[in-house]
């Protein structure tokens, strides 16, 4: 059975599996589910993810996932993403702790704030201060590993990989300057040329 993935076009967490499924060439279906419309507060969507909030990957056969990053594992099953060496799956679990912890609440929290304008009045300037000097000091961590290693978490890509591409990508869009940062913008650009490889508003053909 094809996987359905609820998520919002322009989401960096939702981005995540859509990349992966683009990545390995596996078959899925979107269905745009956006926080903008009031989608991830009816109470259907409540249903199926108490937190209401996108990805949401749902399987057809009654199992549901939430969170981005459980939804990489549970796909990445199988394909060379996953690494099944302990040690090398430990540093990709590091680097998608990471990405939750110390990135994606600055870089994308940020560039929600700059570039939705319904998130204007919380874009207060404490706040922007605050995901700058958080979003530069994750993103100065990762130019530190990329300039000894090619990935996250091994000498090939991994989840941790898709994980922290979107946000990172999407970085400039919420004020952040990747000039400073050569290694992470050459990591950016040999994830986007990956076979396979498919921009943020891609959508797969319906299956
Ligand atoms: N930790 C979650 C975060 C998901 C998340 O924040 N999703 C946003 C869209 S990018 C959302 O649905 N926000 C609506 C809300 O929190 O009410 C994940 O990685 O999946």
């Amino acid at each position: 059975m094809v996987p359905t993935i609820h998520g919002m076009l322009d989401s960096g967490n939702c981005y995540k599996p859509r990349l992966l499924m683009a990545l390995t060439d596996r078959p899925f279906r979107h269905v745009e589910t956006s926080t903008r419309d009031g989608t991830t507060r009816t109470a259907e969507f409540l249903a199926k993810n108490p937190a209401g909030q996108c990805p949401l990957l749902d399987l057809g056969d009654g199992r549901l996932l939430a969170e981005s990053n459980a939804i990489l594992v549970y796909l990445g099953e199988g394909t060379p993403f996953l690494p099944t060496e302990p040690f090398e799956r430990a540093q990709m679990l590091r680097w998608m702790f990471f990405e939750q912890n110390a990135h994606e609440g600055s870089v994308a929290v940020r560039r929600s704030l700059t570039v939705y304008p319904e998130r204007a009045s919380a874009a207060t300037p404490e706040r922007m201060a605050l995901t700058l000097a958080n979003g530069t000091a994750a993103l100065t961590v990762m130019e530190r590993h990329l300039a000894e290693y090619p990935f996250f978490g091994g000498d090939r890509p991994s989840l941790a990989d898709i994980a922290l591409y979107p946000y990172t990508a999407s970085a400039p869009e919420g004020g952040f300057d990747l000039t400073p940062l050569p290694a992470v913008r050459a990591w950016i650009a040999a994830i986007e040329a990956l076979p396979g490889f498919r921009p943020r508003d891609w959508v797969p053909p319906a299956p």
